[in-house]
C-alpha cells in the first residue's frame, strides 16, 4: 500500500480514491454519533422502537453525503454531524411510515422485520414522529455553527420533508397505485420528491453549514438532483435484479404490485443507461472543486454500481 502511494506521488498523481475505506470510516462515525444521540430512557418502549429502525444498519448514504459536502466546502465533520444524524433520522422515519399497512405494507426492511411488525402500528407511527421531531431539535442545538446557517438548514429540511418534498411525492405515488398509464413526467415528480428532495437536502445542508457561496451551492444542488434521480432508477432496477438477501427487503415488490417504475417504462437496459447519464451529469458539476470533490465523485459512481 505504501509502495503504491509512493509510486503515485513520484508521478505527481494522487493514489486512487478508496471509496470502500471512506464509506466504512464514515459509517462508523455516523453509527457512533447516532448511538450517542439516542440513548434509551423513559418511556423505554418508544425509544426502543425508534432505535430498532435507526440502528438497523443501512448504507448511511444521506449522512455521509452531508459530511462530505461540509468538508468539501471547508467545514468539519463535527460541524455537520448533528445535521447528518438528523437526516438519517428523517430518512428512517420515512421508511417506517412507508412500510406501514396504510402505505406500502412491507414486512421487511434493512434485513429485519418492519417496525410495525415488531411494535404494532400505533408505536411505529409514533416512532416515526419521534424521530422526525428529534431531528429538528438536534440541528437547532448544533454547537460552533453560526445560528443563521442553522436556520437555513432547518428551513431546507422542513421543505424537503413537506408537501413540497417527501410527503408530496408519497401522495402522488399512492394516487398512482394500480394505474397503468402513469406518464414519465408523473414518475419523475414522484421520485424527485420522494427520494430526490432528501438527498438534495443532505448535499445542500452540509455545504450551508460550512458557509459555501451561492454559486457553489447551486452547483452542488444540481449534482444532488442528478444523483437523486439516478439513485431511484437504480432502486427500481435492483427491485427486479437483486435478491431479498441483497436488498434487506422484499424483492420484486414493484412488479408484483404492477407499479409504474423506470424499467416498466424504459426497460432494464435503457434505465441503466439513463442512470449512467445522470451520474455523468452530476460529476460534471463537480469540475470546479478539483481534488476536493473526490469523495462526491466516487459516491456518484457508487450510485450506479451498488447492489443494495
Ligand atoms: C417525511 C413527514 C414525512 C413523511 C414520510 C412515507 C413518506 C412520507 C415518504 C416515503 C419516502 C420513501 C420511503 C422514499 C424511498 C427512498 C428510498 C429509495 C429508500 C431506500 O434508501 P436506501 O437504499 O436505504 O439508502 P438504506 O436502508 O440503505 O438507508
Amino acid at each position: 500500500m505504501v509502495a503504491t502511494d509512493n509510486k503515485f506521488s513520484a508521478q505527481g498523481q494522487s493514489p486512487p480514491f478508496d471509496l470502500c475505506k471512506y464509506l466504512a470510516e464514515r459509517q462508523a462515525l455516523v453509527e457512533e454519533a447516532l448511538e450517542r444521540f439516542l440513548p434509551i430512557t423513559y418511556p423505554e418502549k418508544i425509544y426502543e422502537a425508534m432505535r430498532y429502525s435507526l440502528m438497523a444498519g443501512g448504507k448511511r448514504l444521506r449522512p455521509i453525503l452531508c459530511l462530505a459536502t461540509c468538508e468539501l466546502a471547508g467545514g468539519t465533520i463535527e460541524m455537520a454531524m448533528p445535521t447528518a444524524c438528523a437526516l438519517e433520522m428523517i430518512h428512517t422515519m420515512s421508511l417506517i411510515h412507508d412500510d406501514l399497512p396504510a402505505m406500502d405494507n412491507d414486512d421487511y426492511r434493512r434485513g429485519k422485520l418492519t417496525n410495525h411488525k415488531v411494535y404494532g402500528e400505533d408505536i411505529a407511527i409514533l416512532a416515526g414522529d419521534g424521530l422526525l421531531a428529534y431531528a429538528f431539535e438536534i440541528v437547532a442545538q448544533t454547537e460552533n455553527v453560526p445560528a443563521e446557517r442553522l436556520v437555513q438548514v432547518i428551513a431546507r429540511l422542513g421543505r424537503a420533508v413537506s408537501a413540497a418534498g417527501l410527503v408530496g411525492g408519497q401522495v402522488v405515488d399512492l394516487e398512482c397505485e394500480g394505474k397503468t398509464d402513469v406518464s414519465i413526467e408523473t414518475l419523475n415528480f414522484i421520485h424527485t420528491h420522494k427520494t430526490g428532495a432528501l438527498l438534495e437536502a443532505c448535499v445542500v445542508c452540509g455545504a450551508i453549514i460550512a458557509g459555501i457561496s451561492v454559486t457553489d451551492l447551486q452547483r452542488l444542488s444540481r449534482y444532488a438532483e442528478n444523483i437523486g434521480l439516478a439513485f431511484q432508477i437504480v432502486d427500481d432496477v435492483l427491485d427486479i435484479t437483486a435478491t431479498q438477501e441483497e436488498l434487506g427487503k422484499t424483492a420484486g415488490k414493484d412488479l408484483q404490485a404492477k407499479k409504474a417504475t423506470y424499467p416498466s417504462l424504459w426497460g432494464l437496459e435503457e434505465s441503466k443507461c439513463k442512470a449512467q447519464q445522470l451520474v455523468a451529469a452530476a460529476k460534471a458539476e463537480l469540475a470546479p472543486f478539483g481534488e476536493n470533490a473526490r469523495p462526491l465523485l466516487a459516491i456518484a459512481e457508487f450510485i450506479t454500481t451498488r447492489t443494495n
